[in-house]
């Protein structure tokens, strides 16, 4: 709750997607020690009771990052201590059991495109903006953007943003390989429910590799990653789902796969 009595974090399951909601407008759903705690307890019950999440934004941002004015008064090792539990938490759903998706509209800067890129798929409508101005601010990202953003945009992209304070566009960011979709205005929530319905029909387990084996392999040597791949792939193929699924495709029961609508 913050001082109205609203949750900071909004929390609906619609069907088998959990719909989570930064929920501070006022703030622009700034992220505080509190926020980010109510966003673990979110994303907990998400993997409890959903097979696929989304997060957005209330208001006319996404998210304007770390809440500066609780920041500014922070010990050292207070500070330490809140971007590690921002790590933990980040990781509980990077590598959790189901996809989380982001819609993204307005500011989406420092803590907020952090928080965006520990998720699997991000959405942006044309009014997304993202920024990176920890240098402007005089400090740094912490809340894993230095790894994930990085390792998405590349960390001379992320350099020039965090050293000019540049904004970016989502179609810029798309470019770049930072958001996989650019929707118009007002759309990106119900484009990121789609997909996220979608996810979760898919195999439980096939979700689960596709979270927590996909980027490790990607981290492996290529013997390491073939190898790892072919007992992961095995591995889903056994279970009773799998087989029920490819006799569904092969008595022609499962939808075919159709061509991309024009972009
Ligand atoms: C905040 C914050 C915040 C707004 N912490 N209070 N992030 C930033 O450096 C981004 C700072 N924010 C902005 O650039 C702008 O607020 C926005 C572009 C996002 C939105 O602009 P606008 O004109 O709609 O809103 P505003 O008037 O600037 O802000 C409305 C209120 O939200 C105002 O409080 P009020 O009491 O005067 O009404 C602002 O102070 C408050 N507010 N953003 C606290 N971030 C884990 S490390 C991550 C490091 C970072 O994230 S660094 C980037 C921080």
């Amino acid at each position: 709750m913050d001082g109205s009595g609203e949750a900071l974090v909004s929390y609906q399951l619609q069907g088998e997607v959990a719909v989570i909601g930064l929920n501070r407008p006022g703030k622009r759903n700034a992220i505080s020690d509190r926020v980010v705690e109510a966003l673990r307890d979110a994303a907990e019950r998400a993997q409890r009771e959903a097979r696929a999440a989304v997060i957005y934004g209330e208001g006319d941002h996404f998210c304007a990052g770390l809440d500066l004015a609780e920041h500014k008064d922070k010990p050292l090792f207070d500070a330490i201590q809140g971007s590690r539990r921002w790590h933990a938490i980040f990781s509980t759903f990077e590598r959790g059991e189901i996809p989380f998706f982001t819609a993204l509209h307005g500011a989406v800067v420092g803590g907020g495109l952090e928080l965006a890129a520990a998720t699997h798929v991000r959405v942006a409508d044309e009014s997304a903006f993202f920024g990176l101005p920890e240098g402007q601010r005089g400090i740094f990202v912490g809340g894993g953007g230095s790894v994930r953003i990085a390792r998405l945009i590349g960390a001379a992209r992320m350099g020039d943003m965090m050293l000019t304070g540049r904004t970016v566009s989502p179609a810029q960011m798309e470019q770049w390989g930072g958001i996989s979709y650019v929707v118009p205005k007002g759309q990106a929530l119900a484009k990121a429910l789609e997909l996220a319905q979608a996810a979760a029909t898919n195999a439980p387990l096939s979700n689960y590799a596709i979270l927590n084996a996909l980027p490790r392999i990607a981290e492996m040597s290529v013997e390491d990653g073939l190898f790892t791949e072919s007992i992961v792939s095995a591995l889903t193929s056994e279970t009773p789902e799998a087989k029920q699924r490819l006799r569904d495709f092969l008595e022609k029961r499962a939808a075919r796969l159709k061509a991309p609508d024009a972009p």
